[in-house]
């Protein structure tokens, strides 16, 4: 797809308004980048948050991906001027659905389901709408001063979208109710003992340990990998004989989908060289 970048040229990436796509070494660091506005979302950004989720699923530069944002934000969370006010004013039905989609399809649908590993660093402020994409990605680390909120409250609506629903799928119902009904903020740390996040760390150390797990990951088989993730969240909606049957049919799908045959040489490995232990660290399709 191209675009017409605001310098007259034409480019074909479809990231540099609103989003800011940086590689480096298998990773994609992706910039929720409306600073002056601490990274609110707006249908803009939104728009362009699902063509650029489309355009990293099938480039290869990205084997995975960090969701984070410029200055002092990660997200503070729906844009109330530009979603809405402005989509109130213009007294629109057809445009509600059409932003409330956008924002829905890159937030949790895309996103939940993205074919490589997908990371959050929350780098500061994390309100209400922005735990959406936060739960939907598989894992996810905060600097311990970042502050979180479910504001929703203190301006007069429930929280909205699936942003419930993504604090029930990670932290306890006493702590989900406690935010969601008093709005009060809490720190990284918190997030972390509430399981919201993996890890809290210090600023300066936030981004070097981020970019340790996703190398990692980077590093390994994306075939397994995807079968592995997308096995978990779709397995835990379903009862026991389906989950079992599902999850069996994703083993051999992962099977016959690897041509790296990662399944076979780790057998081979361990059995009869004798040159790894699966226990102890990752298989490694060179030894
Ligand atoms: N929507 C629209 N604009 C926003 C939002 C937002 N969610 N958050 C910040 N902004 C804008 C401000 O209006 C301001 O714009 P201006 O410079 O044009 O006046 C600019 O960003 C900077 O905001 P400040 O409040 O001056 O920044 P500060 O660093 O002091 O505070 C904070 C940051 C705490 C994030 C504050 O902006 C805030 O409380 N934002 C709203 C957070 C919130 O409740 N979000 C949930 C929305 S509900 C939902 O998502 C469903
Ligand atoms: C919220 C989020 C929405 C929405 C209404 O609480 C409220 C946040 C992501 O969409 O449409």
């Amino acid at each position: 797809m191209s675009t017409a970048a605001g310098n007259g040229r034409v480019r074909t990436e479809p990231w540099g308004d609103t989003v800011l796509v940086e590689f480096d070494e298998g990773i994609a660091w992706v910039t929720l980048n409306r600073p002056d506005k601490r990274n609110a979302m707006n249908p803009a950004l939104n728009d362009e948050m699902v063509r650029v989720l489309d355009h990293l699923e099938g480039d290869d530069r990205c084997r995975v991906l960090v969701l984070t944002g410029a200055g002092e934000s990660f997200s503070a969370g729906m844009d109330l001027k530009e979603y809405f006010r402005e989509v109130d004013a213009t007294g629109s039905t057809a445009v509600q659905i059409r932003v409330r989609r956008a924002s829905a399809e890159w937030q949790w649908k895309r996103l939940a389901n993205w074919s490589k590993p997908t990371i959050a660093m929350v780098n500061g402020w994390c309100f209400g709408g922005a735990f959406t994409p936060l739960v939907a990605c598989d894992l996810a680390f905060a600097d311990e001063d970042a502050q979180f909120g479910l504001s929703e409250v203190n301006w007069g609506i429930p929280p909205g979208g699936v942003v419930s629903r993504a604090l029930a799928a990670t932290v306890p119902q006493r702590d989900a109710l406690y935010h969601i009904m008093t709005g009060e903020p809490f720190d990284g740390r918190r997030a972390a003992q509430m399981r919201l996040v993996n890890e809290a760390l210090p600023a300066g150390r936030l981004r070097e340990r981020t970019r340790e797990v996703a190398l990692k990951l980077a590093s390994m088989n994306q075939v397994v990998l995807h079968a592995a993730k997308t096995g978990y969240k779709i397995a835990q909606e379903m009862p026991w004989e389906q989950a079992e049957d599902y999850l069996y049919a994703k083993l051999d799908q992962s099977q016959f989908a690897d041509k790296a045959g990662a399944r076979a040489k780790g057998l081979t490995q361990f059995l009869d060289q004798k040159s790894y232990r699966p226990g102890l660290s990752a298989f490694d399709p060179e030894k």
